[in-house]
């Protein structure tokens, strides 16, 4: 399988660092995207890491990973909640979906308890913070070398 991963982030997540840190912590998206890079090289992945305010972008980016990615870690932001679009779109992508969100989510307000993403999602990360994109890429590292 394709050692390529796609790191897709849905809206607002441009602010992460920048408002509610005690919600969301203090680094960047630009800090995450160095952290995921590190962690990529170190295991032997090729990385695209992509933010977007905008549905229909992650949609695109989500149709382009099925040509060429073996896994996609997702932070719908909202969409996690609303968007039956997203979950279309993942449902047909064949490789690793991890969906992971910075706060738990599961701890706040139950609007945020459910996902559609979930439905079609490998393996869900709520509350490792900024952590837990890299923890996510060590994932899908294993799951491509097991897969071969
Ligand atoms: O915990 C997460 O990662 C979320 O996916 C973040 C979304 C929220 O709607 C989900 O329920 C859980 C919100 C992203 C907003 O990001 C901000 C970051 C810093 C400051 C303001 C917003």
């Amino acid at each position: 399988m394709s050692r390529l991963a796609f790191v897709l982030n849905g809206p607002n997540l441009n602010l992460l660092g920048k408002r509610q840190p005690h919600i969301y912590g203090h680094e960047t998206m630009a800090d995450v995207e160095t952290d995921c890079r590190k962690t990529a090289e170190t295991h032997g992945l090729e990385l695209r890491f992509h933010q977007s305010n905008r549905e229909y972008e992650l949609i695109d980016w989500i149709h382009e990973a099925r040509e060429v990615a073996g896994a996609i870690v997702i932070n719908p932001g909202a969409f996690t909640h609303t968007s039956i679009a997203i979950l279309d779109a993942l449902n047909a992508f064949e490789g690793v979906v991890i969906e992971l969100h910075i706060s738990q989510v599961h701890k706040r307000e139950s609007f945020r308890h459910h996902s559609y993403v979930s439905l079609r999602a490998d393996a869900v990360m709520a509350g490792f913070g900024t952590q837990g994109y890299t923890l996510a890429l060590q994932r899908v590292a294993r799951l491509l070398d097991a897969a071969g």
